[in-house]
């Protein structure tokens, strides 16, 4: 049977899980359909989720329409919660993007589908909510056309708009305007049905265009619009059957390499993980040996989707999606075999998060457990980089924005008993080098408490080019596990700057290398006091790199939102001088109507305030969208106490040397602003004029 991964998506409220009951019901899944607003949906099975009437995290289920097996993923719509989305494009053959007829296209709506069009997955697109009063057929259909994509085509009209009677009607062969919209549509992409169509128009069947239409569909390239009711059920039947024969369902290639990829990781009842991976090719089989992480790990359960339950099964084929267990070490994004063409890991389609928060527990008796129970949701989401400021004992967190703020701190009370409070919510910054910077230090000499040599050049470099390491030694000068300690820890040590921020954009040049061989005693043993080992690689690098850095100087950049606003064009007078003041810049708007389109940019830490301010100014009809995060605007450095504490010069801050005559270890603290070097006997030294930041060592 052939199976199709089915993304709905959409703008917060559209309908997405009102719609996948719906369809639940309507392929007979489900006996009764379950209603959001009753907390009853499938697929909003999270307490939370009933509670508050809003997705949380993407889920999925699965029915059958014809011969194909849809799994269908229902993601979330709140911008807070986008990267659930994120994390399950890779995994998709189709969409469908729902629209509200009432509220239409949202600047959310846009920047999925230019996300789906980029990554050319197919999709339909679903006007929901034609039962509402103030619903539009003509006016969401022109905004579609004229802001999504001009490759569209309504496959049905509709009748009682607006009411509860509301219903579709699909167009069929007989209708002629239909037929020569599509062969308008198509044409275009196929020059052979233009050539057809030119010189016998009666010759080309209505059946040859639906052919085209899927094809082209397929492809990405046009997008039919069906439109209908989840809460009546009105044009459902009409999706469902372009459901099946729109978008491209495959039969895997079960005999192929195992490819797989995981787009979600969740813990069982008693607290094992559960991988959900989509596989791509291959079959997986229970007790199969897979490699993950560098660890030899074994399948011990397979669980696939099938018609509203997950049922155990012996293997997971190609095309399927299925829940595996006993991976203890998997985390979101790893590759199951070899890697997809469309592997998520490390790909960004969405701006990732731009606020920190540091979360509190109520009772400091909790601090662990606080730990233990964010560290298991970061398995769920990555993005909350959940960090542990040693020298302040504070638990950091990254978040998108207050909504999620909020989950987190409820999730934490009913999954591990841990209240919470948070301190002000800041904004990630990163650190970029102002000028060159080149710092050495030298095997054996006095200052050097490392057997090792490492020198590094810091250089500025363009802008999203990230952290670069670069040899300017010779690749056989020195063993391959040094220099991989060396670029390794260059990578670690840029996670926090001079002022605590990831640095980026910076080009690091590996321009001295040195070490002692390995040396025995005449009794055989390895005396580590005259061998040269990948630690004291790793234990110098930091103290080199951030010597150079300090040359090189760093500035602070506060991202910056790209956003889009939709408002009553009479409050465009009132919004103008609030978004000045929040230092917002906007372009010229654009008239929709009664409405004023604004895009522009906000610092992100101006965001919530703007949107706390919106609903006052506009009579709460303000649509708020974030488009995009840019990082290029430069601000003062902030003073210390506001960028995080740099954690790994806490891991820098105990150097420990071995001296010459003994295999006594002397163990130094070095002051977090790398002032200061304190011997084990109290002793500080102060570094030397030119060398601040540096350790330097007395070897008395
Ligand atoms: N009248 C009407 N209301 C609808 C329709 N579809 C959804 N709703 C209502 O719209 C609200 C939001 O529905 P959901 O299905 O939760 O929307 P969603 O897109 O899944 O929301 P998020 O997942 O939180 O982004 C609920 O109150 C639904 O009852 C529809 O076709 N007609
Ligand atoms: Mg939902």
């Amino acid at each position: 049977m052939k199976t199709l991964n089915l993304g709905i998506v959409a703008h917060v409220d559209a309908g997405k899980t009102s719609l996948t009951e719906r369809l639940l019901f309507a392929a007979g899944v489900l006996d009764e359909i379950g209603s959001v607003d009753a907390g009853s949906a499938q697929t909003d099975s999270l307490a939370l989720e009933r509670e508050r009437g809003i997705t949380i995290r993407a889920a999925v289920v699965s029915f059958v329409i014809d011969d194909v097996t849809v799994n269908l993923l229902d993601t979330p719509g709140h911008p807070d919660f986008i990267a659930e989305v994120e994390r399950v494009l890779g995994v998709l053959d189709g969409a469908v993007l729902v629209v509200s007829a009432v509220e239409g296209v949202q600047p959310q709506t846009r920047l999925l589908m230019r996300t789906l069009r980029r990554l050319r997955v197919p999709t339909l697109v679903f006007v929901n909510k034609i039962d509402r009063g103030g619903a539009q057929y003509d006016g969401v259909l022109r905004s579609i056309t004229g802001r999504l994509t001009p490759a569209t085509v309504a496959m049905g009209s509709v009748s009682g708009l607006g009411t509860r009677g509301a219903a579709v009607t699909p167009y069929g062969a007989t209708d002629t305007g239909f037929t020569s919209r599509l062969v308008d549509l198509l044409a275009e992409g196929d020059d052979a049905l233009l050539a057809a169509f030119v010189q016998n128009e009666a010759a080309v069947s209505c059946c040859r265009l639906l052919a085209e239409l899927a094809a082209q569909t397929g492809r990405g390239r046009v997008h039919p619009v069906f439109f209908g009711s989840a809460i009546t059920g009105a044009g459902v039947d009409a999706l469902m059957a372009g459901i099946a024969r729109l978008l491209p369902a495959r039969e895997g290639d079960v005999d192929g390499p195992v490819s797989g990829t995981v787009f979600k990781v969740d813990r069982g009842p008693v607290g094992d993980k559960i991988a959900y991976v989509r596989m791509f090719s291959g079959s997986l089989h229970v007790r199969d040996r897979l490699q993950v992480r560098g660890h030899d790990e074994k399948v011990t359960g397979i669980r696939v989707f099938d018609r509203g339950a997950v049922v155990r099964r012996a293997s997971v084929l190609a095309g399927q999606i299925a829940q595996l267990r006993g991976l203890h070490g998997v985390q979101i994004g790893d590759v199951v075999g070899l890697p997809s063409p469309t592997s998520t890991r490390d790909v960004r389609h969405f701006a990732p998060p731009m606020l920190e928060t540091i979360v509190v527990p109520v009772r400091p008796a909790d601090r662990a457990a606080l730990h233990t129970a964010l560290a298991r949701l970061a398995e769920q989401d990555p993005l909350i980089a959940l960090r542990q400021d040693e020298v302040r004992g504070e638990i950091s967190v990254s978040l998108y924005g207050e909504v999620q703020k909020e989950v987190l701190q409820s999730t934490l009370a009913a999954e591990a008993g841990i209240d919470v409070t948070f301190s002000e919510t800041t904004t990630i910054c990163i650190e970029r080098p102002i000028r060159t910077g080149a710092a050495v230090e030298t095997i054996g000499a006095d200052s050097n408490p490392f057997l090792a040599t490492v020198g590094l050049r810091v250089e500025p470099a363009p802008t999203g080019t990230g952290v670069q390491f670069r040899l300017e030694i010779e690749l056989g000068s020195m063993p391959y596990a040094f220099m991989r300690a060396v670029e390794e820890t260059v990578h670690a040590t840029l996670r926090q700057g001079l002022a605590g921020w990831q640095v980026t954009d910076t080009a690091v040049t590996l321009t001295y290398s040195g070490y002692w061989a390995r040396q025995s005693h005449a009794h055989g043993t390895f005396d580590k006091s005259m061998s040269s080992t990948a630690g004291d690689f790793r234990g110098l690098t930091p103290l080199v790199l951030i010597s150079a850095l300090q040359q090189a100087g760093t500035r602070v950049n506060e991202p910056v939102h790209r956003f889009a606003l939709e408002i009553p064009a009479e409050t465009y007078g009132a919004v103008l001088p609030a978004l000045a003041q929040l230092r917002g810049v906007p372009d010229p708007p654009t008239a929709q109507g009664t409405a004023y389109l604004l895009e522009g940019t906000i610092p992100a830490s101006q965001v919530h305030a703007l949107q706390q301010r919106l609903p006052r100014l506009t009579a709460a009809q303000a649509c708020w969208s974030p488009l995009s995060t840019i990082t290029n605007r430069s601000t003062a450095v902030p003073p210390p106490e506001h960028g995080p504490t740099p954690t790994h010069w806490t891991a820098v801050r105990t150097c420990c040397a071995y001296s010459d005559e003994s295999d006594e270890c002397r163990v130094m603290e070095l002051s977090p602003d790398l002032s200061r070097l304190t011997h084990a006997n109290g002793r500080v030294d102060a570094p030397s004029a030119g060398t601040a930041g540096r350790a330097t060592v007395d070897p008395t």
